[in-house]
């Protein structure tokens, strides 16, 4: 190739968008054209990220990030021979579709239509070489069909079941919120104050898998903060049961049953506590022999308690609760305990009811000391004073424990729990945090409960012909307090005609999260229209190599996917019990301020923008630069700038060098190229994009200051490096200037360049009467190709300076080992 002195200008709005249109045409990336076959475990790439929610403010560069580097990874295990399965599709159900349907009217089915479409041809824009062939969108019936189906063999299983229950709910939103929606007691969506609310609601019984889903943990590669965290999210704990008999002869139960973790403390119970919902309480009510001013006092704090979330009573500093009247008897030692009804006691965990230790559980302390209760203490540290000041909470030895003195907290454990089993009071627990998943919601733009009612008001299933259940349209949006869905007048005619009259549907869609948790076996049998995905499709591309998430997913999406991994294998659909094999976590973009980026904050980046402005290799590359993927980083719109001027040098790098075959690369780029190579191969697993793009950065600089050091080969090689990073440009040199004759796209990339093509260089020192004054850095082939003389004048002109008014008297040279001088 003739080097070029003019060439054209550095515009890739002149080319993106021609290669866009080029690609699509020839389905580059489709499944459908290449991928069919022969695909096994170990040469198959499920990469994935997990699908977004079309908002209507668009693409934002969180997504950017996340997209671009599972694109990066995708372009390369394609080139490497991999079969890779990279779809996409879209969370398009849900609350702010809705909300934003209330504000102006406009149903969210035509909003959602209208944010893919955005989202679409954005993220399209900036090149992710997605396999569109797949593409699903959970509000489509195609999709919420199997939704519905998976809810009827939940159903049938036993698996989602309906029961009155205590749920958050937000008086302004109208509607149910989950544990995680509720943040400081206060709606998540609009800051109201959340109170509970009983209701009939839908469950699916996931702590059915319990077990599994802890011990599953350990298939995943995963960091292990995030493990903990859903471990925590299950709550296993292993303690003991402990009846301790009621002293009053009216009551029945006889008997109150709390469960404990520290049964060694048993010494130290100044206090019992039950939660306001249990079941004593409303026998207490009941009561004849309570005295009615008691009553009272309970009655008001019972009400006032269950209007506070759960959240609200479990974070709370503030411990309250009244005296119920009613006394214990501790079986260890027969003190007659009070008991007293406390809002901190939950009732959806152990058995709704405590034996309190102040002495050694900080919120039993609190709470005794704000109502005058004793702390007795009955552990002591190992190794220091007891600090009577403050519970201690830790494991030490017991003290003023009979049964357990000075034993440590390990074996008095023990000991105590065999006791109080042995004597009939006691018995061995495993309790779990993890309930059952609540998945009704009394919202319109969801998946229908695929339930009718008969008249009598017991549930059925909607029959499997009659799916999908579709959703209603003619809907008022406004929230009343009771499903949207009832508003409809089709919906309900429907249930009629098809059930008979008096019948009616159920009226709550479901939680959103029940779609994604299974759109990852939906992707791969995309129109099966007989079922949810074949086992064929399921067992070729499942499990999910890569998934990467938001930090926001560690709790509940990953645990409701697995749960659903699980029924579906179950079902003898899948034969893997774990649905993701590697899970990562992008780091989060902060705008300029270094702030988390908000519109009210006035801090957020338009990607859109940055493409018109530098085009969509710049922002890839860029946010791949920004610093570890893993980690949360500000924009920087100069270091945007400092990327766009080295794709520039690249551009002109490539049209004004001398790249032909007689070009010998010099050992400096090879060096370099070779580099880049190897932190490809090695970091692009390890999601180490940034320093890859700094070895691209400094082979470029090299190459910069001399240019005509690289061979058409290795030129092609560097560019195939780039083109995982920056698709286009790298595409525009090599069909231009390089006159590549397929899509760069579609090339081998060789990840043994080093070893198969890096050329090793002799070093020779160079002595002056014995003394080294320099070296012969030469690679092998050219070294072939010198003759002694040749070699010894080079070697003359390196040490000139030792060599100056002087004469040479002898020349001594000893092949490929030393030059010395004799002066
Ligand atoms: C006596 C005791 C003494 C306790 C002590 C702790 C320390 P984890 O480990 O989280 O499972 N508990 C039991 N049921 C409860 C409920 N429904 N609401 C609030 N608290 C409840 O915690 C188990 C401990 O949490 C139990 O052990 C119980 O307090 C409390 F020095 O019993 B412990």
């Amino acid at each position: 190739m003739q080097k070029k002195s003019s060439y054209p200008e550095f515009s890739p709005s002149l080319y993106e968008e021609k290669w866009l249109k080029n690609w699509e045409k020839s389905q580059l990336f489709n499944r459908k054209t290449y991928l069919q076959k022969n695909v096994n475990s170990d040469n198959k790439k499920y990469l994935l990220f997990a699908f977004a929610y079309p908002s209507g403010s668009g693409l934002h560069v969180g997504h950017v990030l996340s997209k671009t580097a599972l694109d990066i990874l995708a372009r390369y295990y394609r080139s490497i021979g991999k079969k890779v399965f990279f779809p996409v599709g879209w969370d398009a159900f849900g609350l702010p579709a809705e909300n934003y349907a209330i504000k102006t009217g406009i149903h969210p089915a035509i909003t959602t239509k209208k944010a893919i479409d955005t989202f679409r041809q954005q993220v399209k824009r900036i090149g992710i070489s997605y396999d569109w062939s797949t593409e699903i969108a959970t509000s489509h019936p195609n999709y919420y069909k199997w939704t519905q189906w998976f809810f009827l063999e939940l159903y049938k299983k036993g698996l989602a079941y309906k029961k009155e229950a205590p749920v958050n709910w937000c008086p302004s939103c109208k509607t149910v919120l989950a544990n995680e929606q509720v943040i400081n007691g206060l709606c998540e969506r609009c800051d109201s104050e959340v109170i509970q609310k009983n209701m009939s609601q839908w469950f699916f019984k996931i702590t059915h898998y319990v077990e599994e889903l802890i011990s599953g943990l350990d298939e995943i590669d995963w960091y292990d903060f995030a493990k903990k965290q859903q471990l925590n999210w299950i709550g296993k704990s292993e303690g003991v049961e402990i009846s301790f008999k009621i002293l009053n002869k009216y009551i029945t139960p006889k008997t109150l049953k709390v469960f404990t973790t520290r049964p060694d403390t048993i010494y130290g119970v100044t206090f019992m506590a039950v939660s306001p919902e249990h079941p004593l309480v409303k026998k207490i009510l009941k009561s004849k022999n309570i005295p009615k001013n008691v009553k009272q006092h309970i009655s008001k704090y019972v009400t006032k308690s269950l209007k506070k979330s759960e959240e609200q009573r479990k974070i709370s500093k503030e411990k309250t609760g009244v005296f119920s009247g009613l006394y214990v008897e501790n079986p260890i030692n027969k003190e007659k305990i009070p008991i007293w009804i406390a809002d901190y006691v939950l009732y959806g965990y152990g058995t709704g009811a405590i034996m309190a230790v102040p002495a050694h559980d900080e919120r039993d302390y609190l709470f005794a000391k704000k109502y005058n209760l004793p702390v007795k203490y009955v552990v002591k540290p190992l190794n220091s004073n007891l600090d009577t000041e403050k519970p201690f909470e830790s494991a030490g030895i017991s003290i003023n424990s009979p049964l357990i003195e000075n034993l440590k907290t390990k074996q008095a454990i023990k000991y105590i729990a065999k006791y109080l089993t042995k004597k009939g009071i006691g018995k061995i627990k495993t309790t779990y945090k993890l309930r059952d998943w609540l998945v009704s919601r009394q919202r319109y733009w969801g998946t229908p409960i695929p339930i009718v009612y008969d008249p009598k008001g017991n549930p059925h299933p909607v029959k499997k012909e009659h799916l999908p259940w579709l959703l209603p349209e003619d809907v008022d949006f406004k929230p009343t307090g009771e499903s949207p869905l009832k508003s409809s007048k089709e919906f309900k005619e429907r249930t009629e005609k098809l059930y008979g009259k008096g019948w009616r549907p159920e009226y709550d869609t479901m939680d959103t999260f029940v779609d994604s948790s299974w759109y990852f076996m939906r992707y791969t049998d995309p129109y099966n229209d007989k079922k949810f995905a074949s086992k064929t499709q399921l067992n070729k591309w499942m499990p999910i190599d890569l998934y990467i998430i938001g930090p926001e997913h560690i709790v509940l999406h990953l645990l409701y996917s697995r749960f659903f991994t699980k029924f579906a294998r179950d079902l003898g659909y899948l034969n893997i019990n774990e649905p993701v094999k590697k899970i990562r976590h992008q780091g989060m973009i902060l705008g300029p301020d270094h702030k988390k980026m908000s519109k009210s904050k006035g801090n957020t980046i338009n990607p859109d923008i940055v493409v018109k402005k530098y085009g969509a290799d710049t922002l890839r590359i860029y946010e791949m630069f920004m610093g570890p993927f893993e980690s949360d980083k500000p924009w920087d719109d100069r270091s945007v700038q400092g990327v766009y001027r080295f794709l520039s040098k690249v551009w002109r790098l490539y049209h004004t060098s001398e790249l032909n075959s007689r070009t010998i690369t010099s050992k400096e780029l090879l060096f370099a190229l070779s580099d880049v190579v190897s932190n490809i191969n090695y970091g692009l697993e390890r999601l180490s994009f940034n320093t890859i793009v700094a070895s691209m950065m400094s082979f470029v600089n090299l190459w910069g200051k001399n240019i005509n050091s690289l061979s058409y080969k290795d030129s092609v090689v560097f560019l195939k490096s780039l083109s995982f990073f920056a698709p286009f440009i790298s595409e525009e040199i090599y069909r231009g200037v390089l006159k590549g004759s397929k899509s760069i796209h579609s090339i081998p990339f060789d990840v043994n360049y080093k070893v198969d093509s890096f050329e090793r260089s002799v070093v020779i020192p160079i002595q002056v009467n014995g003394k080294v004054r320099g070296s012969l850095d030469i690679l092998e082939s050219k070294l072939e190709s010198l003759n002694e003389t040749e070699i010894i004048k080079l070697a003359q002109s390196k040490v000139k300076k030792y060599l100056e008014g002087s004469r040479i008297l002898k020349t001594v040279y000893v092949p490929n080992k030393i030059v010395n001088f004799v002066v």
